[in-house]
Order: structure tokens, then sequence, then C-alpha cells
């Protein structure tokens, strides 16, 4: 694997938008849209970052500013067309300011990756204290501003927004932070409860800190990702073999295995405890990135907000697809004719702007909103979850079935089912070839994937309903309850709960006779695998994540894993399926299976295959927890 430059675009959707500015520059502008200008805002330490500062070429009056924070790099020119996702904003007329990180592209100083803010230091820089600085640079400097500024983005975009929320600049009056991260210990980009994602935080932080100037791809030896992580072996081998020692978040992962004061200090979230500024918070239910932060900046700022100021939306989005142009639809699944992005943005997120930065409209009556999957329907809610919603619990059967009827005694059925999970054969979590996560279109949409690739591996449980007689509406948390054990002394298991489609759902739209037309797949969502949540745990964490602590081999214990928030409609004919598995590879490292202090410097020879048992039974009752509406 060598590590390749990228000058242009980079991530996902969202980056392609917003690096159309400045790039389409094929054809002169009769009539610009915006002034451009760049300059170099001095921070506290004397630090100056690489901002741009994209004014309406007609502003008639003060406007605010919308004010973006990134390390993706910022356009080299005006744009001469108005990019989808600003065209909502830009009616009612904002001045765009976009930054660079410090230590990204031109921006002076040392970027960390980092989102660690010590609000005690008076000496300290970080993210918080850059958004003050520079904040108190434009409203003096911008010319024709009203004094007022928002904060936007999406994913470290939204990060940069929401570490404002920690200490405000008294200019800042509105911020929408989008798919933020908040503890990547816990859960989001690096790791999910301790598992770390491999492919995804290798490939980011090489992204990242390999080059300044830059934002650096893998390129990778063989088409298939999967084949190449599996031929790379132990976690200790990255290193030696690749990053050679100089990709810093690289590091700092491979030296705190647990979650211990390092990763403590950058969940920055545990310092917020009320709503400082009003915030819409924005997340995607198929988020493949950043799923889980938004919900826990809600739940914060909700300790305390007296003013009713703390708003969440969300939406059955991967990372960032609020912002692209329509939103119709995931991957196969189309959202009934709505464009959720375009909705989303015309309807909940300029006239928050509007009302918060230009002092007309209304503000939200509602504390959430959302799209509903299944239903295909916006909702609101003066409450999130909503009061209405009951906890009920779908049981595993060991026959494979999965009921609301708790498992009976013992005698009548099995107590456990079981299988070997061998980490030299792991589940893939997309079908194969795996493409490299960035800049690949369908690691955006892997979360949708039809989940019968893998139902029939030996190493897969799968338990399902019968069909249902009625619409079932979840909304709020979901969580599984799992009694397990594993033949090893350290183990994970993952939980996908899954609508599974009726075989009549749809008519094929291809021709009878001619079947699909030339170039097209024959597909059908015919009997599809839709996975609404998934997540993994690791069972060394399960006596308490800052140590690790070994399993006992063949005890069954009770694993607890949360499936975040959700709002989703199983319709009437569909059956709910929980398939159950413990490895996911690449994009959770393989567990080796038997007990080490640190994974990261487990040997080959430590990795070892288990028997996995999952049970069923009135003392074990292993099921899945749904907030059902009534
Ligand atoms: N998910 C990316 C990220 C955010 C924050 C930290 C690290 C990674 C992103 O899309 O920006």
């Amino acid at each position: 694997m060598r590590l390749v430059r990228v000058t242009g675009s980079v991530l996902a959707v969202f980056f392609c938008v917003m690096q159309a500015v400045g790039q389409e520059s094929a054809k002169p502008a009769a009539d610009p849209l915006f002034q451009f200008q760049e300059v170099m805002i001095p921070m506290r330490d004397g630090v100056h970052l690489q901002t741009v500062i994209l004014t309406p070429a007609h502003a008639d009056k003060p406007l605010p500013i919308l004010f973006r924070r990134t390390p993706y790099g910022v356009p080299e020119k005006a744009p001469n067309e108005m990019p989808p996702s600003w065209k909502e904003l830009a009616e009612d007329g904002y001045i765009f300011v976009i930054q660079n990180l410090r230590g990204r592209f031109k921006s002076e100083g040392y970027f960390k990756l980092s989102s660690r803010v010590d609000l005690h230091d008076p000496k300290a820089t970080n993210e918080t204290t850059d958004a003050y600085d520079s904040i108190e640079w434009l409203v003096k400097n911008v010319g024709n501003n009203n004094g007022k500024v928002g904060m936007y983005g999406v994913s470290y975009d939204g990060l940069t927004t929401a570490l404002a929320l920690l200490n405000p600049h008294p200019a800042l009056k509105a911020i929408s932070e989008q798919a933020s991260p908040v503890d990547q210990w816990m859960n989001d980009d690096f790791h999910r409860y301790g598992a770390l994602r491999e492919s995804y935080a290798i490939e980011y932080a090489v992204m990242e800190q390999a080059d300044k100037n830059t934002n650096t791809h893998f390129e990778f030896e063989t088409y298939d990702t999967f084949d190449w992580y599996l031929n790379l072996g132990p976690l200790s081998r990255v290193n030696d073999k690749y990053l050679h020692g100089k990709i810093p978040a690289w590091n700092e992962a491979v030296e705190h295995p647990d979650y211990d004061e390092y990763w403590k200090n950058e969940a920055w979230v545990r310092q917020l405890h009320a709503s400082t500024v009003p915030n819409l918070n924005v997340a995607g239910f198929w988020d493949q990135e950043d799923p889980w932060g938004p919900w826990q900046i809600f739940r914060h700022a909700a300790e305390h907000d007296p003013s009713a100021t703390n708003f969440i939306v969300a939406g059955p989005w991967f990372h960032g697809q609020w912002q692209t142009q329509k939103g119709e639809s995931i991957g196969m699944i189309p959202f009934g004719g709505h464009e959720t992005a375009r909705e989303f943005r015309e309807k909940i997120e300029a006239p928050f702007f509007r009302y918060y930065l230009h002092g007309s409209g209304e503000k939200p009556a509602w504390q959430a909103s959302t799209f509903q999957a299944g239903s295909n329907t916006w909702h609101t809610y003066a409450s999130w979850p909503p009061k209405e919603a009951m906890l009920k619990s779908l049981y595993f059967h060991s026959d494979g079935t999965l009921s609301f009827t708790a498992p009976a005694k013992a005698g009548k059925e099995a107590s456990y089912r079981e299988y070997v999970s061998d980490p030299a054969n792991p589940v893939p979590y997309r079908t194969r070839p795996i493409s490299p996560t960035y800049p690949g279109g369908d690691w955006r949409t892997w979360e949708v994937a039809d989940q019968r690739f893998t139902e029939h591996r030996p190493d897969v449980l799968a338990y399902v309903s019968a069909p249902l007689d009625r619409d079932l509406v979840i909304t709020g948390a979901v969580s599984a309850e799992l009694f397990a054990s594993t033949s090893g002394t350290d183990s994970d298991f993952v939980v996908k709960l899954i609508d599974v489609f009726p075989e009549n759902y749809q008519k094929p739209d291809w021709d009878p006779d001619m079947g699909p037309k030339p170039g097209q797949f024959a597909q059908s969502l015919n009997g599809y695998e839709l996975p609404v949540a998934m997540e993994v745990r690791r069972g060394r964490y399960l006596q308490g994540f800052e140590t690790a602590h070994a399993l006992t081999s063949n005890q069954p214990a009770k694993w607890d894993i949360p499936l975040r928030d959700h709002d989703y409609v199983f319709l009437k004919g569909h059956r709910i399926m929980v398939q159950i598995q413990s490895t996911w590879f690449p994009v959770i490292d393989r567990n080796p299976q038997r007990f080490v202090p640190s994974i990261y410097k487990a040997l080959a020879t430590d990795f070892r295959a288990a028997t996995q048992r999952v049970y069923s039974s009135p003392e074990r009752p292993s099921h899945v927890n749904l907030p059902v509406m009534p």
C-alpha cells in the first residue's frame, strides 16, 4: 500500500457539494453571485487561519455571517452557480465564511485531529478558542455584517460547530451541528464501545494526517480491501508495515486501547450541560460515520434548556445526505416521492437560521422532527423520545423465531443456539469486493445493504418473526439484551435488527419478456432484508470501559447493546429479523477471542476460533427492546 495524494474534492457527497464552490469555473459568470476574499485571521497565540469570505454581490442591507470551519480545504474562488446545499439559505442572504482549521492547508499551526478542550487553561488553544477568536475578528472586520453569526457544518465541520457551544462568542446567535462526533472511543467514527473501526480509523487518519496540504487516500495493493486487511493480520503490523509511526492519531489509538483519561478528555460533550446557543442538531439514522454524536449533544444540552433552544432533526440518511441536492432515496430504498434533503433545508434549516439570524419567521414549535422511513412521512414531537412510546421486548427463540412472547420454560425448547466464529474467516460487513472507504460511493450506503448476503452463513444466527398483522411504529431508543457465552476469553457480538420485505412487495419494473434494460440489473425489493439498526459490543468491556477484563469461557453473560434512536415503521406484512454474528470485518477489527491486555499488540497466534452460544430461556431471554408507538 502506498499513500496517494488527492488534490480535488474529497469525501462524501457533502464535500463534493461544498467544494463545488470555486471549482466550476469553466463558464465565466456574467453577473457574479459573490465577492471573493481570502484572509488570514489571527488567533490569540499568533497563529493565522486561512479564511475565505463570500459576500453576496448584491446585498442591500447588513447580513448575518454563516461560518463553517473545516479540515478539508476552502474554495479557491467564488462559485459561478449557487451550490445546491446553499440555495435555500442564500435566498435569505448570508455572508458565507469558510475557514481551514489550524494546521490544514495554508492555515498555520499544528492539526491535532482532536476535540480536546481544556476550559480551565487560559493559555490553551483549541477549536473552541479558534471559533471564538475568528468570530471576534469577523464581526469587527467583515464589511456590511449585521453583528450576528451562525455556525453550521456536517461531520468534522459539525464537530467544530458544536465545540463552539463550550464557550460561545456573544455574537454567535445560532448553530446547526450536523453529524458531529462527541466521543471517539465510545461511538461514531473510530470505535464502537471500544471496538476499533479498523478500516475507517486507518484510512481516515491517513487522509488527514499524511500531508498538511491535501487529503490523502490509501492506494491499496488489492482491489478488495477485505483481502488487504485480512492479509495485513494483527493491528500490530499496521505501523511496522505501512504507517511507520508517522500518523499521530493512529499512534495515540495504539497507546490508549481502553477508555482512559486520554479518551475521556477527547470526549468534549462531557463538559456540556446546557443549551448555550440555539442549536439545530441533525442526525442520519443510516449515518455510516457519526450516527450517535448528535443525539448526545441534544441530550446534554437538554439538561438545562429553559428557553427551549435545543432541537433535533433526524432522517433516513447516510452521512451528510441532507446536504445533497434532493435525497429521494438511500441505496435501493425510496422515500415515497419526497425530496427529503431539499425539504429539510427549505422547511427546517433555512427557517431556523432566518429566525435567529434575520429575526423573521417563527421559532420551531417542536423539540424533535423526523422523516420516518417505512411510512415515508415527516413528524414533529414536543419532546424526544415521545412519551407515548412504550418499550416492548421482542424475544429470540431457539427454533430461530422472534416473537413478543418470552421463551417458555426449559424442556419445551432448547435453551441456546450456537455457531463457531473464526477470525481467520470473518463475516464481511458488506458484500465483497469492498472498495476503499474514500472516495468510494458505495461506502455511503452500506448500512442499508440487503442482509441476505450473510443470513445463511454458518457463523451468523438469524431469528425471524411471523409477518406483522399491523404496522409497527418504533420511535425512540432501541437496544438489545443478549444472554451469550463464548468458549474463548474475549469476544464480540454484533446485533442487526432487520426489516424483511414481503415477497410480493413490488412488481419488477423490467419487461417480463426482455428482462431489465441493457446495462441495468434486475433489482427488486422483494424479500429485501433492510437493516434498521446495527451495533457491536466487545466482551472485554462488559464489566466497565476503563479496564479490559477477560470473559470466563462458556459462562453465559448479559450483553447490553445500545442500538441508538430511531423512527421507523415496520409495515404490515413485513417480518422482523435479528441477525447475530461475532465478526464484522474490516469495519470492526477482529477480536482474537483469547484475552490479551491490548488487541493492538496481539500476535497472529493469539487469534483463534470460538464457539458462541446465544440463549433463549426464561432465565436467559435474549431480546431486543423496541419503543413502540400506540
Ligand atoms: N466522519 C468524519 C470525521 C469527523 C470528525 C472526526 C473524524 C472524522 C468526517 O466526515 O468529517
